[in-house]
């Protein structure tokens, strides 16, 4: 059985760790197989939301240690630059929503990876673990990046350092987690959020997630510029038209995502 399972089904490209003996613990070729289905569905006009999620009781225990001090293993420079920032820059790179509908324990680099998605939504039971300092690590796959957006600095600060464990609700309080669905209905309800997702104004989808991104890094005016910008090639969409037309004739729109 492949360590990633995929297919796609109404729109929604359904991708799955699955190495659930380990946790979901990433090893190479988890990674890289990860990331040639990320690229398929940045390709795949079908494909217009991802949905990441793990097999059994994880999301991921990042990366697998054993891997790491097996005889002939990867370095900690392939790690990063041919596992994890790859798949970080796939994701946010990705002219799709990406969401992390996180099942269980999502820990280290898997936690980070599961930041780093557009729409994080958890299980109740599901926890987060910035476990590198754990092991005499630093917060990798974006996480200095990504916790302190999402949750301030402080916060960032402490759960990087002391690497506690965050609970659903407490990951939702803090702003790390979108929606918390309860264990029984998380899987129907995450892959009902990733199916309205892929059958919205897919452009418009991605140029939001663009602005958003770049908003860190610039200031008012300039991001103003952008979504003048921005909000033209929008308007130049197939969706967009439809859109107006069905509001206008008091009919649900019918996105085809172009
Ligand atoms: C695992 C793992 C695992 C292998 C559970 N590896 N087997 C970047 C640069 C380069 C190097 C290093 O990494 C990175 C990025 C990173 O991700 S660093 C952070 C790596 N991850 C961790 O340190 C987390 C390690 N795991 C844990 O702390 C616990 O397993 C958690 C808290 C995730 C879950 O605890 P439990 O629910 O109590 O499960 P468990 O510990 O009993 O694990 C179940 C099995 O999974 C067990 O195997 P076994 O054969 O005894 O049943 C674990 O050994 C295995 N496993 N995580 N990362």
């Amino acid at each position: 059985m492949s360590s990633i399972i995929f297919h796609i089904e109404n729109g929604v490209a359904h991708i799955t760790l699955n190495r659930p003996d380990k946790l979901n613990a990433f090893n190479r070729e988890m990674a890289i197989l990860l990331q040639a289905r990320l690229d398929q569905c940045a390709s795949l006009h079908e494909v217009r939301a991802v949905r990441i999620t793990g097999m059994g009781k994880a999301f991921s225990a990042g990366q697998d240690l054993s891997e790491i001090t097996a005889p002939g293993g990867p370095t900690m420079s392939q790690i990063l630059s041919e596992h994890y920032n790859p798949i970080v820059k796939k994701i946010r790179a990705m002219a799709k929503p990406v969401v992390a509908a996180v099942n269980g324990v999502a820990a280290g680099a898997g936690a980070n990876i599961a930041l780093c998605c557009d729409i994080v939504v958890a299980a109740g039971s599901a926890s987060f673990i910035q476990a590198f300092s754990r092991i005499g690590l630093i917060p990798d796959s974006g996480g200095t990046y990504f916790l302190p957006r999402l949750i301030g600095w402080q916060k960032a600060s402490a759960l990087a350092m002391l690497g506690d464990k965050v609970g659903a609700d407490e990951a939702e309080r803090l702003g790390m987690v979108y929606k918390v669905f309860p264990d029984e209905t998380f899987v129907a309800e995450s892959m009902q959020l990733s199916e309205r997702l892929s059958a919205m104004a897919t452009r418009s989808l991605a140029l939001t997630k663009h602005a958003l991104s770049r908003s860190f890094s610039q200031d008012l005016d300039t991001q103003l510029d952008l979504e003048d910008r921005f909000q033209q090639d929008a308007a130049l969409t197939y969706d967009y038209r439809e859109g107006v037309e069905a509001f206008l004739q008091k009919r649900a729109p019918v996105f085809l995502g172009k």
